[in-house]
């Protein structure tokens, strides 16, 4: 795997610098949630600094990549094909980063929607893509931000739930996976009481 350094200094080429500064915050939050919850941090490290590496790519270049390599792409994925960013990221930083490890590349390819039973790295990368320091549009953040560190199941669901209610106010197509995250949160919470 490729170090720190190296992965921000061929970043820096590939993203504008609101999305770098994005990054970074990002990354530093998803070390420290590591720390909270007992995750590597290195690995929270570099998937938080590779999440949004295909972001600037244009909604064409992303079908056409993921055509190309046969990632699959959802009924959702070809109406908002930005949400490809995550599948089409993954890809590219196992094959122009060097990253081998699984979770990392699980982590980046579902970071924008979740997925059911997402690994502790998964919700990492999830939660901290939303809470950064430099996210400051959200609803109710200073609560969330706390959540965070408290309960992250809970945090998560909390995301999801104003992430959906923004999206129905704004009349666009939800994913299955953002509602399925959700569901799923909320059946496993209900199992342990
Ligand atoms: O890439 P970022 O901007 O850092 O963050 P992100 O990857 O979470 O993407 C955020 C955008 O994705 C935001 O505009 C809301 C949108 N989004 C999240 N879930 C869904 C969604 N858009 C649609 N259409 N459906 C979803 O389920
Ligand atoms: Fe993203
Ligand atoms: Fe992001």
């Amino acid at each position: 795997m490729m170090k720190i350094s190296e992965i921000k200094k061929e970043l820096k080429k590939r993203i504008d610098k609101k999305r770098y500064d994005h990054t970074i915050g990002v990354a530093y939050t998803a070390a420290s949630l590591a720390m909270r919850y007992e995750e590597d941090i290195n690995n929270a490290l570099v998937a938080g600094l590779l999440h949004d590496c295909a972001k600037k790519l244009s909604d064409e270049e992303l079908l056409s990549i993921a055509e190309k390599e046969d990632i699959p792409v959802s009924y959702s994925e070809q109406r908002c094909p930005y949400l490809l960013h995550g599948k089409v990221g993954s890809y590219i930083a196992k094959t122009q980063f060097d990253v081998s490890n699984e979770d990392i590349l699980n982590a980046i390819a579902n970071h924008t929607t979740g997925r059911e039973n997402m690994s502790l790295l998964e919700k990492i990368i999830f939660t901290a893509d939303y809470i950064e320091p430099g996210r400051d549009k959200a609803a109710n953040l200073d609560e969330i931000r706390k959540l965070a560190f408290i309960d992250l199941d809970k945090c998560i669901m909390r995301i999801l739930k104003d992430t959906i209610d923004y999206l129905n106010k704004t009349d666009s197509y939800i994913d299955e996976n953002t509602q399925k995250t959700y569901d799923y949160l909320k059946k496993e919470q209900s199992k342990n009481g």
